[in-house]
């Protein structure tokens, strides 16, 4: 091995010494502290909407473990390189590596949820890394492999342990800043029967349809958590706070311990496309929002309810939403179970009618009563609306886009919703022609999508398709397109496919 490759690993070593002791610190001080995780939540607070946008849809669920990936590939890069060139500036390596770890702590200490402690794990694993890079390039300088500008000499069998020590401290820190205790104590959770169950609604039996009731581990997922924030039950506390007359503070326990309701709900994502699938129903049990509300008091004006979580993301619902008799829930419960971690575990909101960012804050921790004039919520200070009710949408789930298709008789069928306001009619119309209007699941209430279905006697040839749903207040789907930035998109979903 040339001397330069070995230097390149010996900085990748290096890199990968300080990376894993930060992990390890990072166990014990809190998961989101580790140098890459806090970077990378800088980062996703930092890049402009577009940009998250056409990451979300580029790589779907796989965003977050994308951004990691890049991060880890840049580091291991600058590190090689940096190694090189410390053979025979040894300073640089102690430069770049104060930079990192100066990098490092900043970002995990500019988290919401910070405290000091959180610059620990950078700096730990800065000074391991310089103590390595003090190791592996004790040699002399080795003027024998390169007379004219000799380097230090690299100590390979010490690259190759710190590699190895590496991997064990790394894999400890990931073990042990896992989610397996928050696992536990999720399966440890018993769920009390609800006080007050809503109606079930029932599913239209075509093939290729979207399910009625969302399965938790098909339910789509939306946040800006690249850890998952960790609140263990026996610890957890909810806080209702700001202007109200009687702040309160409540346990896990005290929220089972109060009547529960069970309703079906859809929820959905601002930043679904036309068509697109960031949308899910789930039968949620939680305590009603208006009535722990209408205990803590209000005080007039206070017209935003502030809802924050354990990693100090914010979104801010009129507070007229959380009182009108709605079903807005502190939710305990997805489906029969407790939420699962990726889902809020313990504690979430569900506000019906209202896009995901400005309601449904997972990792609950506080409610404050605020104003929309005092304060900006997460999403807000990035420029979307303030107040995101849900827009009529309707999708066509099958038959496939490009598909083909038998001629003759075909179910074309999907989903519709419009929360809140409930859908009344939803139309399919082939190559621009009539309207034909399609059944439509029973109805339970406004709060859920609803399934439909239309029998198309499709004729040969390439056939677009198009659908449309027309609210419970008559208002029909508006044909004009417009993106998800920055309250929700709007159009008619069409799709072509081939009957022969
Ligand atoms: N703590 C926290 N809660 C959050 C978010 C977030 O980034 N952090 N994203 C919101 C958004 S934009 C949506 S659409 C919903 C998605 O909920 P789900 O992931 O359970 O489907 O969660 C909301 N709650
Ligand atoms: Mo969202």
């Amino acid at each position: 091995m040339r001397p330069t490759t070995a230097a390149a690993f010996a900085g990748i070593a290096c890199a990968a010494v300080a990376v894993a002791t930060a992990q390890l610190a990072a166990a014990a001080v809190a998961p989101g502290s580790a140098p890459i995780a806090a970077i990378g939540a800088a980062v996703v607070d930092a890049v402009p909407e577009p940009v998250k946008e056409f990451a979300i849809r580029t790589f779907g669920a796989n965003d977050k473990l994308v951004l990691l990936a890049g991060i880890g590939a840049t580091l291991a890069v600058l590190a090689a390189v940096t190694g090189v060139v410390a053979r025979r500036r040894l300073w640089v390596g102690y430069a770049v590596l104060a930079l990192l770890g100066g990098a490092g702590a900043a970002a995990a200490l500019t988290r919401p949820a910070a405290s000091l402690t959180w610059a620990v794990p950078s700096l730990a694993g800065a000074a391991c890394g310089a103590v390595v890079l003090a190791l592996l390039l004790r040699g002399r300088p080795d003027r024998a492999a390169d007379p004219a500008a000799p380097g230090r000499s690299v100590d390979r069998r010490g690259v190759l342990i710190a590699l190895a020590g590496a991997g064990v401290a790394g894999a400890a820190g990931w073990r042990l800043g896992g989610t397996s205790d928050l696992e536990d104590a999720r399966s440890a959770v018993a769920l009390p029967e609800p006080a007050s169950t809503g109606p079930a609604g029932t599913g239209l039996d075509v093939e290729g349809i979207t399910p009625y009731l969302t399965r938790n581990a098909d339910f789509y997922r939306v946040d800006t958590a690249l850890v998952l924030p960790r609140v263990l039950p026996e610890d957890y506390r909810l806080r209702i706070t700001g202007r109200v007359a009687n702040p309160m503070e409540l346990t896990y326990q005290d929220l089972l311990d109060r009547d529960l309701a069970e309703r079906e709900i859809t929820i959905s994502c601002v930043s679904n496309e036309v068509g697109g699938t960031l949308a899910g129903n789930a039968r949620w049990l939680g305590v009603p929002l208006g009535e722990l509300l209408a205990e803590a008091g209000p005080e007039p004006g206070a017209d935003q309810v502030v809802s924050r979580s354990a990693d100090g993301w914010t979104a801010g619902t009129p507070t007229a939403a959380c009182t009108d008799g709605r079903d807005a829930l502190v939710a305990v419960g997805m489906n029969g179970e407790p939420l699962p971690l990726e889902h809020g575990f313990p504690v979430r909101m569900i506000v019906p009618g209202l896009y995901g960012y400005v309601s449904a804050t997972k990792w609950l921790t506080e409610i404050e009563l605020s104003s929309f004039d005092d304060f900006d919520a997460y999403w807000v200070r990035r420029d979307w609306k303030a107040e995101a009710p849900i827009k009529t949408f309707s999708r066509i789930d099958t038959p496939k886009p490009l598909k083909t298709v038998p001629a003759g008789p075909t179910a074309v069928a999907g989903v519709a919703w419009a929360q809140q306001r409930g859908i009344a009619r939803v139309e399919v119309r082939v190559d621009e022609g009539p309207w034909n209007e399609a059944e439509l699941a029973p109805v339970i209430g406004n709060d859920t999508w609803r399934q439909w279905k239309w029998t198309w006697e499709a004729e040969p040839g390439r056939r677009k398709l198009e659908v449309r749903a027309t609210d419970g207040d008559g208002a029909v789907q508006t044909e004009e397109r417009v993106t998800p930035f920055p309250d929700g998109a709007t159009g008619w979903h069409s799709i072509v496919l081939n009957a022969e």
